[in-house]
């Protein structure tokens, strides 16, 4: 099927959860559903977090809005359902930054390689101004963005060896999410990139329509990639974060006082994600260790020396510039 009769199907079905899901409710009448997706399976760290976000919204509104949250990619891959919330067919995503790499190029700052030093400066960056301004840029899309969620450090993993040095990448065929930015990083390890939505990932490891792929330890863990791509190498070249969004048309309807508990609830799930998100980290990483996953350390100085013209090619802007000027000068001390 080509991909403009996927999203006008895809469309339909969304239409068709939406009227169910306003009939279906025992709401009173002046309540709000507004409904929610994301890619990751209910017992996620950003699941998690998006339903505490919801029971928040629900309370302070009582009951004026509730969500209906539809986990495990059920309303199709991150690329699809964000179109779909530009235009309003959906009211809440939460999607990682990449693949709004391509709409917005504010967004290509945090994802860039190498970026932050550690994963305090990534969060005191996210948490200031560098993050402000990135949620607001989304606003020219269509999009309100509510908060950021930790994603941790990406890391590579494959089918054939243990990568120690950019040389091991070259002829890998690796999958990435659909950025340009991704795709530029692996080709400049000499390795070929796939883009490809995550769904497809185990099953194209299985097939070897890929060789390897990266993500970080809890989501290499829950697609269930290790299994056919057991060589788990600690690049952590990318700390690409998750956003929680909204549709910009559901936003403009809501009162200035919901928007502000819309608001508040949403940077309020931020620590809670992160206490479930450190916990899930350690817990993915032992549960790996223990079943076999081969994993090896990585000196990152020749990833970050290959991956230098990545930032010359994808930073262009003065308000790109700045952003990065901005995290910059927040590293140091904790690294
Ligand atoms: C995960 C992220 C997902 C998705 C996925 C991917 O870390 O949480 O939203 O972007 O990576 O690689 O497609």
């Amino acid at each position: 099927m080509d991909r403009g009769r996927m999203i006008a199907t895809r469309r339909q079905f969304i239409g068709s959860v939406v009227a169910l899901a306003a009939t279906s409710g025992c709401a009173s009448d002046d309540a709000t559903t507004l409904l929610g997706t994301d890619t990751h399976p209910s017992d996620y760290p950003t699941v998690q977090a998006f339903r505490y976000f919801g029971s928040l919204i629900e309370q302070r509104t009582r009951g004026r809005l509730k969500l209906k949250l539809f986990p495990g990619g059920q309303l199709g891959a991150e690329r699809d359902t964000l179109e779909i919330t530009s235009f309003g067919g959906l009211d809440l995503n939460r999607v990682n930054l990449a693949p709004l790499n391509s709409i917005e190029p504010l967004t290509v700052v945090p994802s860039l390689p190498f970026l932050f030093d550690s994963e305090a400066h990534m969060r005191r960056s996210l948490d200031g101004e560098p993050g402000r301004q990135v949620l607001a840029s989304l606003e020219r899309h269509g999009l309100v963005g509510l908060c950021f969620y930790d994603s941790g450090a990406r890391s590579f993993y494959n089918s054939k060896r243990p990568i120690r040095h950019p040389d091991d990448m070259r002829g890998l065929k690796i999958r990435v999410q659909n950025s340009d930015l991704f795709v530029a990083m692996i080709r400049s390890l000499g390795a070929d990139a796939t883009p490809m939505d995550l769904g497809e990932v185990y099953q194209g490891l299985v097939q070897g329509v890929v060789d390897g792929a990266e993500n970080n330890w809890p989501s290499y863990q829950s697609g269930r990639h290790y299994e056919a791509a057991p060589f788990y190498s600690l690049t952590d070249h990318v700390m690409a974060p998750e956003v929680l969004l909204m549709a910009k048309s559901t936003w403009d309807d809501l009162t200035p006082a919901d928007k502000e508990i819309v608001l508040v609830s949403a940077r309020e799930s931020v620590p809670y994600m992160r206490r479930l998100w450190d916990a899930r980290v350690a817990a993915a990483r032992e549960q790996l260790l223990n079943d076999g996953v081969k994993v090896n350390e990585v000196d990152p100085a020749p990833f970050r020396e290959r991956m230098k013209p990545v930032w010359d090619a994808f930073v262009t802007t003065p308000d790109q510039r700045e952003i990065v000027a901005m995290i910059q000068s927040m590293g140091g001390a904790d690294a």
